[in-house]
């Protein structure tokens, strides 16, 4: 395999300035024509400079060069590109090619989907449609003509504005696309085919209008109302919290449901995954409905943020995606938050903290302790697709947020401003962005400087930060210290920039006491201590009265926190932290610790940190100021891989679900009549189903409740989940009642089957179908979870080809059912290994996420390591393997 170095950046021969594209669209061969004006960027040598193009599964038919045929010997043709010998200093190049569309089963550059055509060209997919320098650092103004069939493809859509359209004759049509700003390959899109639109005209905020529109597939159009709504708030916030303006006339949303991912930011034509666009009561629960507007905003938010300032390579991915992501989260939040006063709103706006990190922690710490573990900014790859990652994007995200922790909302502003004012129309580093922020920073304070904290973008792993303390004499002193385990081709790692956000608790009011720091206080910016040498102790001073160290409030930095905080401390964090964050924190830590003492004493249940977490419930359960949304959290136990991860050791994850389903079934049955309590005071059928914060934490509070009712109950529980889905008019209660059913109740209830065809042909919640059956635990004991599994697969509506689906099964199997995937038979692994080695051959992007499955294996006990390798080995082993699995495959196995 080759691997790319971030070292070996090398700036292109030459530019491209114009870019005219014609396509004959035909499903089975689709004809490309291109028209290159380049210029070389060389002064000194211009005219022995070859030029470079890439280019993969193409059918060249001819090269002309100033209008001139080339013929081979002018040029250099392999199975991955073209380089043109001796281009002159500038000229026009133009390239016939074809392509086959329909058997484009990868999903990158152009294929068809359901008979209509789409492209995904992020991040190498453009090199699949034509011959060009496909990389982020040659921007180039693109003019696009489609030609297509006006029966069977009468829309036709590319990036920018629409300039012309015509009949051609014999049944064709023509639509001409021509965008206003350069973009990168990557950036270009199009469209083709039946589909219709909901439309709505909006004003810029230079007076102008703006046309927006959302094109799904007929019979669709009743989903697409909320994403609109989505896409006016993404613009007016932009407009308000950054100052950044819709610079388009026209900006599109089409969906699909065949692709990769989530959605792409292709300039003024984003194309979407149907599921982030969809969303009715009908069919989509809170939870996408709250994905739908994030993600519909995260692309938007990239119209600046990736495209008006893009990345100079691939390395940098995270400039755009965690800068992004810091966008989308902050978004969400402030949406959350909208519209409440002040205490609801910081508590609105901790619990998307508490999501984020939620997400952080089950899926970035295991990333970046396993064989995949890169820094931000990664050194190396062997294909780039492998690197679209929870680290770049949500650690990247994490590291854009210290930066605003330490610069302040005002500041941080300044610095985007100043990368704008810098960077605008171009591609650019992520030094490039801390070089902005370092330069807003220091117009206030001359003497900081974030030399330190650029380590975050270099080094891999997680920090782990121990911290110890004395109070004493009115004086706390405080003992940090940090370190961060080896990663692969990082064995030692200098200190990190650690912001800790903290506060003293004042354990007799509950007040947070205020913060000074003795002798030289320049660590402390406000609440905020820098943390920068790999131990450190800071003496606090005024604290005469016992207080609790509240630390890394809000999550303030991507570290694993071990507190000298005692049972009691944590308790009292608990119930009076003033930073909410850490008080979902605390309780986090004490349910962690008492499912571990659980699962190391097999399933004894009286341990001092059990009892601590019954009093925990109990306390929270009392506690009337805390709202629906915070408390749904709260009582939410640690996910399963999350405590593995938490698990210093090797670890058993079927013995581990059984010590989290002890302490769930422990607390339900302790508190029975308090969840029945929430829940009947929060059911309430016929009420027309309304989407918005408040009435989601309601659900979601209640769904909880449920779940714990259903988990110590018996039938009588599982009734009130039977009637809770029959009353349903609602995704998010109809779902949570189906989950209880069919993960709590005995094999194949009534309602699976009532589920399937009341919403078959309905392929998002078709999905939703096949993912709760692959994720039924092992403690159900009534259902063979594995056997099922293999059944679906044989399923009439089951296919690998598209990748949601795909997911619903696989992904939801082999990511989210630990117990069931790491089964001890080994026959979860086994079908894991079969779907992804016939999965690598459909498309190999989708397989190489799901060869993911056995990252972590080398944490396992020692059994399961034997049939986890003998797995990794035969799918390592198989023939045609693609790069993109055997990156994934190899250093799992390194
Ligand atoms: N930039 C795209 C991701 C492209 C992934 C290519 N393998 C979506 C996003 O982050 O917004
Ligand atoms: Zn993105």
């Amino acid at each position: 395999p080759i691997t790319f170095f971030r070292k070996d950046y090398k700036a292109p021969n030459h530019r491209i300035s114009r870019t005219d594209l014609t396509f004959t669209l035909n499903p089975s061969r689709t004809k490309v024509a291109s028209r290159l004006q380049f210029q070389s960027w060389s002064e000194s040598n211009p005219d022995n400079l070859p030029l470079e193009l890439d280019g993969e599964d193409l059918e060249l038919e001819q090269v002309l060069l100033n209008g001139e045929k080339l013929d081979a010997t002018h040029y250099t043709q392999t199975a991955t590109g073209l380089t043109i010998h001796k281009p002159g200093r500038e000229g026009v190049l133009e390239i016939t090619v074809y392509i086959q569309p329909d058997q484009n089963t990868r999903l990158e550059g152009l294929y068809v989907s359901n008979g209509n055509f789409f492209t995904q060209c992020e991040a190498q997919g453009f090199r699949r449609i034509t011959y060009f320098p496909d990389r982020p650092d040659v921007l180039s103004q693109f003019m696009v003509t489609l030609i297509a069939h006006e029966a069977t493809h009468p829309v036709s859509l590319s990036n920018g504005n629409l300039v012309e359209e015509k009949k051609l004759g014999e049944g064709l049509h023509m639509t001409r696309w021509e965008d206003p700003f350069l973009k990168p390959a990557y950036l270009f899109a199009l469209v083709a085919g039946q589909f219709v639109c909901q439309e709505e005209t909006v004003q810029k905020g230079n007076g102008q209008p703006a046309l927006l529109q959302v094109w799904v597939e007929p019979g669709n159009l009743d989903k697409t109302d909320f994403a609109m709504q989505s896409l006016k708030k993404s613009i007016d916030w932009d407009r308000t919290r950054f100052n950044l303006d819709l610079d388009l006339d026209r900006f599109m949303i089409v969906a699909t449901a065949d692709f990769n991912m989530g959605a792409m930011e292709n300039k003024g034509l984003n194309i979407f995954n149907t599921k982030f666009v969809f969303a009715n009561p009908e069919l989509a629960t809170d939870v996408d409905f709250e994905n739908v507007e994030s993600v519909v905003g995260h692309e938007y938010f990239h119209n600046w943020t990736g495209n008006r300032v893009t990345c100079r390579d691939w390395f940098q991915l995270s400039l755009k995606e965690g800068l992004t992501v810091f966008r989308d989260q902050e978004f969400s939040a402030d949406m959350m938050a909208e519209g409440l006063d002040v205490a609801q709103a910081d508590s609105a706006r901790a619990v998307k903290r508490i999501e984020d990190v939620k997400v952080l922690r089950a899926a970035q710490f295991p990333e970046d302790a396993g064989p995949m573990a890169h820094p931000i900014r990664p050194d190396s790859y062997q294909e780039i697709n492998n690197f679209y990652t929870v680290t770049v994007y949500e650690k990247g995200a994490e590291v854009i947020r210290m930066q605003h922790t330490l610069l302040g909302e005002t500041l941080f502003q300044r610095g985007m401003q100043i990368y704008f004012d810098r960077h605008d129309g171009q591609a650019v580093t992520c030094e490039d962005f801390v070089g902005a922020m370092e330069t807003a920073l220091q117009e206030e304070h001359p003497e900081l400087d974030l030399k330190q904290f650029r380590h975050w973008y270099s080094q891999a792993g997680t920090p782990e930060v121990l911290a110890s303390w004395k109070q004493a004499n009115g004086e706390l002193e405080l003992t940090l210290k940090q370190n961060c385990r080896p990663t692969p081709g990082q064995a030692s790692k200098p200190a990190f920039h650690i912001p800790v956000k903290l506060g003293f608790v004042d354990v007799a009011t509950g007040r947070d006491m205020p913060l000074a720091l003795k002798g030289d206080s320049s660590a402390l910016h406000g609440d905020v201590l820098d943390f920068t040498q790999a131990s450190q102790s800071f003496v606090f001073t005024g604290l005469d009265k016992p207080v609790v160290p509240s630390l890394l409030r809000g999550f303030s930095a991507p570290v694993v926190l071990q507190s000298a905080h005692n049972t009691d401390d944590l308790i009292f964090l608990a119930g009076h932290d003033n930073d909410p964050f850490n008080r979902w924190d605390a309780c986090q830590k004490i349910y962690g610790k008492a499912i571990l003492d659980i699962y190391l004493q097999r399933g004894q249940t009286d341990g001092a940190n059990t009892q601590a977490a019954v009093q925990i419930v109990g306390n929270l359960l009392k506690d009337t100021q805390l709202s629906d949304g915070f408390l749904a959290l709260a009582l939410q136990l640690p996910g399963e891989g999350t405590l593995l991860e938490s698990f210093d050791g090797l670890v058993d994850p079927v013995a581990m679900h059984f010590a989290r389903t002890t302490l769930r079934d422990l607390l339900a049955c302790t508190y029975a009549a308090d969840f029945k309590g929430i829940y009947e005071a929060r059911h309430t059928p016929g009420q027309p189903y309304e989407y918005n914060a408040v009435a989601a934490s309601q659900r979601a509070l209640k769904n909880v409740a449920l779940a714990y009712l259903v988990a110590a109950g018996g039938d009588d529980e599982l009734n009130v989940a039977k009637a809770q889905y029959a009353a349903a008019n609602n995704m998010t209660d109809r779902m949570a009642a189906l989950s209880n059913l069919v993960h709590n109740g005995p094999a194949n209830p009534p309602e699976l089957a009532e589920f399937f065809e009341r919403f078959s042909k309905e392929a998002l919640a078709v999905d939703k179908w096949f993912m709760l059956q692959a994720t039924v635990p092992a403690s159900n004991e009534s259902v063979d979870t594995l056997g099922m599994v293999s059944e679906l697969l044989k399923h009439p509506s089951f296919t690998l080809k598209n990748p949601n689906r795909a997911r619903s099964l696989l992904a939801a199997f082999a990511m989210q059912n630990p117990s069931v995937f790491h089964s001890h038979s080994g026959e979860g692994y086994a079908l894991w290994a079969d779907l992804v080695i016939e999965l690598n051959t459909i498309n190999p992007q989708v397989a190489a996420r799901m060869a993911r499955g056995l990252d972590r294996w080398t944490k396992l006990v020692p059994a399961l390591q034997e049939s986890a390798r003998k797995q990794l080995e035969r799918i390592f082993n198989t023939e045609k393997l693609s790069p993109d699995v055997r990156e994934v495959i190899g250093k799992a196995l390194d």
